[in-house]
Formats: C-alpha cells, structure tokens, sequence
C-alpha cells in the first residue's frame, strides 16, 4: 500500500485489509526471514517459527499446525520466507474457510431482528448503520432500535444512520429501559412490515454484570413478541484488541447466544491475528469484516482474502 495515498482517496477494502494488517503480517515476514537465512531446517527453527506465529495471535494450536506443515519433507534443507509465508496462507485458510459464512436474511421471520452486541467502541452502531445501507440496497425494508440508551451521544449517532439509509429509527430518551424500546421496536416492525430490524445495545464493560443481565433482559422480552427473536445475534469485535477478544466472545455468547461475529478496523493497525485463534477456539461463524468507517466499508469474510493478508501475500 502506497501510504502517500491521501486518507479520503478511495481504496478497495482488500488494500484497505492489507494495509490494516501490514503490522502482522510485515513483523511475522520479517521475523521468518530472519530465521530461514543461511541456515537449514531443524527442530529448533520450527520452534521458533512456532513462537513467531503465536506473537501474532493465532493461538498455540493453529500455530503447532503451521510450523509442522513447515517441517514436512523439508528438514536439513535451506528453505525460503515465501515458502514459510505460502504454508501460513495456506494452513489459516483451512481454520477459516468453516467460519466464513454470509450472513441469511430468512424470509419467513418478519421482521428478521438482528441483535448487535459488543463492547464500547468496538463499532456496533457503524456496523449497524453499514448493514442497514447494505440490506436497504438488498430492497429490503429496515428498522433500527437505539437499544443503548445510556448514552445520548450514541441515540444521536444511530438516528444519524438512520436518516443516511433512510431507514426509520425507534428510540427512547436517554436512560429509558432498553428492554421495553425492544420491546416497542419489534412491535412497531411488524406493524410497520419491516423485513430487518437491527437492535443496537449499549456495552459498557465498567459494570459487566449489569451490562450482561440488560442484554438478557432484551433478548427475554423480544421473545414475548416472537418467540423466535432474535434471529441472529452478531457479536462486534475490535480487531485492534488482540487477545482480549478471546474473553469477549466468551462472555457475550454465554449471555446472549452470540450466532456470528463481525470484526471491524481491519484498515487500521489491526491484529487480525485473533480471528485465526478465536476461529479455531469457538468455531462461530464470520459473517463481515469493517474496514473503514464509512458506509460502504463492509466487506463479507472471506477466508482465502483472510489468510493472505495475514500471511503478507499480495
Ligand atoms: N477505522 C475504522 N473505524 C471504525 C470501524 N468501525 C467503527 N469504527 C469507528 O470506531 C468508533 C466506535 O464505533 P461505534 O460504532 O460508535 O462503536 P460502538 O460503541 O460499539 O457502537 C467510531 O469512531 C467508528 O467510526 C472500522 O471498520 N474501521
Ligand atoms: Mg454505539
């Protein structure tokens, strides 16, 4: 990626993937070149291949996988940073292919009510307001439900949203019950005829109790109007945040049954890393990565894209 490239010029979202994955995958060749040169291929360098691999978060057993890939019919042979970098590209892409999945829009739910849990920050009202242009492009009818009422700033920011996609948006004053706005936004989809809404939520972490039992509140009360709501529940990731993901995915899928995940700022200095890790660990679905934060910068996973941006293959 040219970094004299202007910010506002328009790149594709893989050079935008690329770029955001630049610090991994540019430490993880150059660490690997490093070792390869002017020596041939033992034990002892499959270990450090092995330590190479887990600095960049893609957990010990993804990372046991490659570096055994990598001593498969090579040993006592000089061998090359590509060669290392191909089997890197070649062994994530096995962990992320199962994973990768779009995102189905049912058509017999009606309205089909997405979830959208997260931490603070991590992008839940951005993702939420890329989904909606890309659903309403879709011809479907979309709502939105400022379900984080607890700030003012964040009603404002998916009111925002909802008038750039057209899309009508249900919200409460600041501090009301998120549940009963749940509550009122899914009945007043399905009078209204909504084919998606998309509930937003607050995720303070300060109080992760609290945040947890108003995340289960939600999810009770919409079943009082469907029974079958939500009917996906997507879980926001920060890709900046390493292996705090790890703990997030852990504690929202407990509490909200999370159905598929989203990471966002893979344009940024990103450490998409955790996305192998966490993809071997839990096995949920991908559905879409954030690769900027404007209204087209969300691109479906996929893993073949993934695993060569990670592995610095251009
Ligand atoms: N670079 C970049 N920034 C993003 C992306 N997604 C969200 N953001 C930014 O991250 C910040 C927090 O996003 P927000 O949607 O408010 O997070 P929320 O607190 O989870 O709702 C905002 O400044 C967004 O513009 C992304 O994919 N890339
Ligand atoms: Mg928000």
């Amino acid at each position: 990626m040219n970094d004299t490239i202007p910010e506002k010029t328009k790149l594709s979202w893989w050079q935008r993937l690329t770029g955001g994955l630049k610090r991994t995958s540019s430490s993880l060749g150059s660490a690997v070149a490093d070792l390869v040169t002017k020596r041939k291929l033992d034990r002892a360098m499959l270990e450090d291949i092995e330590d190479v691999l887990l600095r960049a978060d893609l957990g010990t057993e993804v990372a046991a996988r490659i570096s055994a890939a990598v001593g498969v019919g090579r040993y006592d042979k000089t061998i090359t940073a590509d060669e290392v970098k191909t089997v890197v590209a070649t062994e994530v892409e096995k962990v992320l292919a199962p994973v990768a999945k779009p995102l189905v829009i049912g058509d017999t739910q009606k309205p089909f009510v997405i979830l959208v849990v997260g931490v603070n920050g991590s992008g839940k009202t951005t993702t939420i307001g890329k989904l909606a242009a890309k659903l309403s492009a879709e011809g479907r009818k979309v709502m939105l439900a400022a379900g984080d009422t607890f700030r003012a700033a964040a009603i404002e920011q998916l009111k925002i949203w909802g008038e750039r996609t057209k899309s009508p948006v249900i919200a409460g004053a600041q501090g009301s019950d998120s549940a009963s706005l749940a509550f009122n936004a899914l009945s007043a989809a399905r009078d209204g005829k909504i084919d998606v809404l998309l509930v937003d939520t607050a995720g303070r972490l300060q109080n992760k109790a609290e945040l947890m039992n108003e995340l289960e509140k939600i999810v009770r009360v919409l079943k009082k109007v469907d029974a079958s709501a939500p009917h996906a529940v997507l879980l926001v990731l920060d890709a900046t945040v390493g292996q705090n993901a790890l703990s997030q995915v852990e504690a929202f899928h407990r509490t909200a049954g999370v159905t598929g995940l989203v990471m966002t700022k893979l344009d940024g200095t990103a450490r998409g890393g955790i996305l192998v890790a966490l993809a071997e660990r839990h096995k949920l679905p991908v559905h879409f990565i954030g690769v900027g934060e404007g209204i087209d910068d969300l691109a479906p996973f996929t893993a073949r894209d993934f695993a060569q941006a990670i592995a610095g293959i251009e």
